[in-house]
């Protein structure tokens, strides 16, 4: 992402991979629907409230996902809902690549060593919570206060907080999935396993933002 589209008006940039790229593990009308239709609606419908509320169109996303609570309480619910949509999306997406990309041996190598004993401890402990989000939501994987943890957010809320570090993220909306997996959640999860962008989960650990490279929300916006 272009700092040009790091605030008001977003653009929805292309996948940095095709539709079909994920293929057997995700299939392209379901990567079609979801990038050009999902997040195409989430981006107009953002782009709509901030050109209504034109205070917040120097706030970037991270800024819209993490501070809403400090607005006018309908005001916040609206960008929420629709700036958790496009971040949340486009964190979805940029954590993926074609066949996966490996964790290596760097730093969350060893975190996820220390933590869940390696990457087989985490994806038990990820589908687990993957698995028990009830409705629609996300699971994360995060650097926290106290190191890695894994979390769960309902609809298009986004663990965007001071001190957390969102590392990975899996959609779990029946839209997701639906088309290929039917109503088979645990089976996605299996599949997502296969196209993770460890390089990118990395880079977020190391540098912060959702491609490794945008500062961390400030302690306060006036
Ligand atoms: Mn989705």
């Amino acid at each position: 992402m272009t700092m040009k589209n790091r605030c008001y008006p977003f653009i929805n940039t292309p996948l940095p991979y095709g539709y079909n790229a994920l293929k057997p593990f995700i299939d392209e009308k379901t990567m079609w629907l979801h990038h050009s239709r999902h997040l195409q609606n989430y981006i107009d419908n953002l782009n709509k409230l901030l050109k209504e509320n034109p205070e917040l169109q120097s706030w970037s996303l991270e800024e819209l996902v993490g501070c809403y609570s400090w607005l006018p309480r309908t005001l916040g619910t609206a960008v929420r809902n629709q700036a958790g949509g496009v971040y949340n999306h486009r964190f979805f997406f940029e954590g993926m690549a074609p066949g996966g990309i490996s964790l290596g041996d760097g730093v969350l190598a060893q975190e996820m060593n220390r933590t869940f004993g390696g990457t087989e401890g985490w994806k038990e402990r990820m589908k687990e919570a993957a698995m028990s989000v009830f409705g629609s939501g996300y699971a994360w994987l995060v650097w926290g206060k106290n190191g890695l943890e894994i979390r769960t957010t309902a609809n298009q809320d986004s663990p965007v907080e001071p001190d957390v570090r969102p590392l990975l993220n899996i959609d779990v909306w029946e839209h997701a999935y639906y088309l290929k997996h039917y109503n088979v959640r645990a089976a996605y999860i299996e599949d997502w396993f296969q196209v993770i962008n460890w390089h990118a989960a990395q880079r977020r650990l190391t540098c912060g933002g959702m491609m490794g490279c945008t500062p961390k929300i400030p302690e306060r916006i006036s």
